[in-house]
């Protein structure tokens, strides 16, 4: 199967049971003009607290990624993700992915310290395939149809996960001919990304077949509008049911879970592992 540890630059992530990857809100403050410092300062904290809670990697992220979400311009981006990419390495020491789509961001952020690049557009922007190749860091591919301003629109699959599977498969075999070693990724099954309920159900149930693709498995739920739908929760009741589908995840192979909640997170990845891990430990017990 796939290596226990991921080389990710000046740091090593250890992958022999399933860890939580905690969502780093670095929303801008719009209402206090010098405002960077404060924006800094509380990413800082939070970040600080998630690692007390026993977050493996930090996500930074700008914010572009949700359906319907207005396109952040480069300039803007760039602005938003490295100083805190570079804070959180320098004064945390911490792990951290960059969500980003786009080249300059991958090529600064790979500069400023960060340890994974995370694209929900699987490195199809222009020059994203080439600035990953170079940084040298891990990527994680992610499954989604269309982009996310029209995702939601009307997605339709024959057969979803088998489709995920297939997509993610051609773009290993893409990032491969780009110079990017197999040994570096990592795939996401793209939960709320272009799928409706049944979709997302479907994908989760079905969700072990992505095993066949032998790298580690990265899934992100957490707070979903799959639980709105399904439990007819507002997003700040969807905590239960994100952690429900987190365990469900971990038991069909996910080896690093994307959170909001990190604590609560962290325990029922670690009771979902520790059980896996029994079948293990009584089959040595036989041999
Ligand atoms: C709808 C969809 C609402 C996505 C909010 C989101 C993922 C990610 C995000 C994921 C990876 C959110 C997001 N989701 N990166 N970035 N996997 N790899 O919940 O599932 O913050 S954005």
């Amino acid at each position: 199967m796939h290596p226990i540890t991921l080389s990710c630059g000046a740091r090593t992530l250890d992958l022999s049971a399933p860890v939580v990857m905690g969502v780093l809100n670095v929303t801008p403050d719009s209402f206090s003009d010098g405002g960077r410092y404060t924006e800094r300062d509380a990413a800082l904290r939070q970040a600080e607290q998630m690692l007390r809670d026993g977050a493996a990697i930090l996500d930074v992220g700008g914010e572009s990624t949700r359906p319907g979400a207005a396109p952040v311009c480069e300039q803007e981006e760039l602005d938003r993700v490295i100083p805190i990419v570079e804070a959180l390495g320098r004064e945390l020491d911490a792990l951290v992915s960059v969500d980003t789509s786009t080249a300059a961001v991958i090529r600064d952020s790979a500069a400023a310290g960060a340890g994974i690049i995370n694209d929900v557009r699987s490195l199809r922007r222009p020059g994203a395939m080439q600035a990953a190749a170079a940084s040298q860091l891990p990527v994680c591919l992610m499954h989604m149809q269309g982009e996310p301003g029209s995702m939601q629109d009307n997605p339709h699959y024959d057969d979803v996960t088998a489709e995920v599977v297939a997509f993610l498969r051609e773009q290993i075999a893409a990032c491969e001919r780009a110079g990017i070693a197999r040994e570096r990724l990592l795939v996401d099954p793209g939960f709320g990304f272009a799928k409706n309920v049944q979709h997302n159900l479907l994908l989760m149930q079905e969700m072990a077949d992505l095993q066949s693709l032998a790298l580690p498995i990265l899934i992100g739920v957490s707070r979903k509008s799959l639980f709105g739908k399904v439990l007819n929760r507002d997003v700040s009741e969807r905590l239960p049911g994100s952690l429900a589908a987190a365990v469900m995840c971990v038991e069909r192979g996910a080896m690093i879970v994307r959170a909001h909640d990190v604590k609560e997170t962290v325990d029922v990845v670690r009771f979902a592992h520790a059980v896996r891990e029994s079948q293990r430990e009584s089959q040595k017990e036989l041999s």
